[in-house]
């Protein structure tokens, strides 16, 4: 077994079962670039032929938390996929999507994988068991994001992300994205994590494994490059420079129930219903919106505003900077609480 160090490590499993651990292969930084470079208008789009043309989809799925939102981010350089330190912040599946010169990737974030208890006693939407399914199922390949930092999961594959895993075409890649591992002090002791990870207990089929911080973006291109490599003849699914199958809207509810899963306690963010109030493209291109959002009850609205008034600028901030970036346009983004009582009494 070799060990080859470069921030992270990438180790690759034969087909014969027997492990090796290689080198992420040093791609020259000219060649990343190629990658990362912002697609401008001026690109000769037309030069491509099409049968160069080549596409990926790669399902992401794991338990919640894990990070798969973050990394989905990571890898296509935009904040498209709501996320939060909270758990259950993608509620259901929402593609983000990646263009080089010559290839797409299209990602399907979904939401973390629950047990039908879970989906019961937390009143979870049907989503969270549909949506995983379906998304593996379609996927070229399939990436299960494994968390290495909650010491009680970090050496077992769940139950239920196995059974996902069991109900694939047996031709489906699916490769282990071992996230958070910023949080390892001990990086032999990942070592130890893959071999249970991927023994009799785990799923000894992995393609491919990756050690990624996707926060601190440690492995990341190391995985894009991975995956547009893998990618396969065929057309696009999506025009060039499209980030996202979802509505600006909707991106705009998920970016700002991610903020407040953040700065809000507890289950509170949990109970808000979020909305677009108004949605106004302006003469320049500019958006300006008012997102409102509706506390279940007075004493919650005013819980709210005393944990919230002094954040609201800041969380306004962070949206409107995200949805800039996104939609390419300057974005005006107003938040409004309100008790739903209120509502009601004024009809
Ligand atoms: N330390 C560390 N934290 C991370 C890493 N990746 C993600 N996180 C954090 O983990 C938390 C959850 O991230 P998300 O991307 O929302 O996780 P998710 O798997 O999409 O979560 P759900 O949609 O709720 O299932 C956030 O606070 C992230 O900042 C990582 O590599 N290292
Ligand atoms: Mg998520």
């Amino acid at each position: 077994m070799f060990l080859f160090w470069r921030g992270s490590i990438r180790v690759i499993k034969s087909s014969t079962r027997s492990t090796s651990v290689q080198a992420a292969r040093l791609y020259s930084a000219e060649r990343l670039e190629e990658y990362d470079a912002p697609v401008s208008a001026d690109d000769n789009f037309t030069s491509v032929r099409r049968d160069e043309f080549k596409s990926l989809r790669i399902a992401i799925f794991g338990l919640p938390n894990a990070g798969k939102s973050t990394l989905i981010n990571q890898l296509i350089h935009h904040q498209v996929c709501a996320a939060s330190m909270k758990p259950h912040t993608t509620r259901s599946a929402c593609r983000a999507v990646l263009h080089t010169d010559t290839t797409e990737l299209v990602f399907v974030d979904t939401p973390g994988v629950v047990t039908t208890q879970e989906v019961k006693r937390l009143n979870l939407e049907s989503s969270f068991q549909s949506d995983p399914e379906v998304a593996v199922k379609k996927a070229d390949i399939v990436g299960v994001l494994h968390d290495v930092s909650r010491s009680r999961f970090r050496q077992e594959i769940s139950p239920q992300v196995l059974n996902l895993l069991k109900n694939l075409d047996s031709d489906t890649p699916t490769l282990l994205l071992m996230n958070k591992v910023d949080q390892i002090k001990n990086k032999r002791k990942l070592l130890d994590f893959v071999r249970h990870l991927t023994g009799e207990n785990g799923w000894p089929n992995f393609t491919d494994i990756f050690m990624l911080s996707a926060l601190e973006g440690d492995g990341v291109s190391d995985l894009r490059e991975y995956l547009l490599v893998s990618a396969k003849p065929r057309d696009w699914e999506y025009e060039k420079d499209t980030l996202t199958d979802q509505k600006p809207e909707e991106m705009i509810v998920r970016i700002v129930r991610g903020s407040l899963l953040d700065v809000l306690p507890e289950e509170i963010p949990y109970n808000l219903d979020i909305q677009i109030e108004y949605y106004n493209v302006c003469k320049d291109g500019s958006i300006n919106t008012v997102v409102l959002i509706d506390c279940p009850t007075e004493r919650l609205y005013k819980l709210i505003l005393r944990k919230i008034t002094s954040k609201l600028k800041y969380i306004a901030m962070n949206v409107e900077q995200a949805l800039s970036k996104n939609l390419q346009q300057t974005v005006r983004v107003k938040l409004v609480f309100q008790p739903k009582k209120v509502i009601s009494k004024s009809k």
